[in-house]
């Protein structure tokens, strides 16, 4: 397994997915246009090993005319960071389609799937002040439907929670997939199968929701 791994982010137009991207790649904020189609950024993740990982970051366009364009990208996905934000109204409905779509691109590798709420910085986001169309209690309420143990809180515009975000996303790709000469990779090559082999049935498909 080589130490590159491809990570899309998923979701509403508008939730912040570029912005979340160029402040992870680039630590800095800027008022951007929509995505037209997909941008592609680079990212070295650090890891607690020491050891480091190359991420090929897909930041695909939430706008409905870009979605066969946008699924296009998904096949061979390691990583799948689901977007949503309090001010975008169906963020959090359409989490599960979005989920969905990645999901039928998934190969039989196994897919990290994160789940991240964005723009914490809009005053009164996170006191469920009922300021936003979208609430703390309504993405809580989606990420156990949907089978996620944590939400990460980000504002892209402070940087609040991004670090936490990809170094965590780092981590979880190597427990899905450890490089070469890790601890945890299997030490002695593999013995050869020599059993017959038949057709094999289609293959269940294997997703880490985290
Ligand atoms: N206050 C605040 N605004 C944000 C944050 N993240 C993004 N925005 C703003 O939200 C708007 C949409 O951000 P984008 O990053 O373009 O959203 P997107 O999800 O990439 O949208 P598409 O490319 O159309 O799918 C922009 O005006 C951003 O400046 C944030 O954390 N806080
Ligand atoms: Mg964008």
């Amino acid at each position: 397994m080589s130490s590159i791994r491809k990570v899309i982010l998923v979701g509403d137009t508008k939730v912040g997915k570029t912005a979340i991207t160029v402040r992870s790649v680039h630590n800095s904020f800027v008022e951007g246009a929509p995505t037209i189609g997909v941008d592609f950024f680079r990212k070295t993740l650090l890891l607690k090993t020491g050891r480091s990982l190359q991420a090929r970051i897909y930041d695909t366009s939430g706008q409905e005319r870009f979605k066969s364009l946008s699924r296009s990208f998904f096949q061979g996905s390691d990583c799948c960071i689901a977007v949503a934000s309090f001010d975008v109204d169906s963020s959090v409905h359409k989490l599960e389609s979005w989920i969905e779509l990645v999901k039928e691109h998934c190969d039989e590798e196994e897919t990290v799937f994160l789940l991240v709420m964005n723009k914490i910085d809009l005053p009164g986001a996170l006191d469920d002040s009922g300021m936003y169309p979208v609430s703390k209690a309504d993405i809580e309420a989606a990420a156990s439907k949907l089978g996620f143990s944590k939400v990460y809180y980000t504002s892209a515009k402070t940087g609040e929670g991004i670090n936490e975000l990809f170094s965590d996303m780092g981590e979880k790709l190597v427990g899905a997939a450890p490089l070469p000469d890790d601890p945890v990779s299997p030490s002695a090559p593999k013995p050869l199968d020599i059993t017959p082999k038949t057709k094999p049935t289609k293959k269940a498909k294997k997703c880490n929701i985290f």
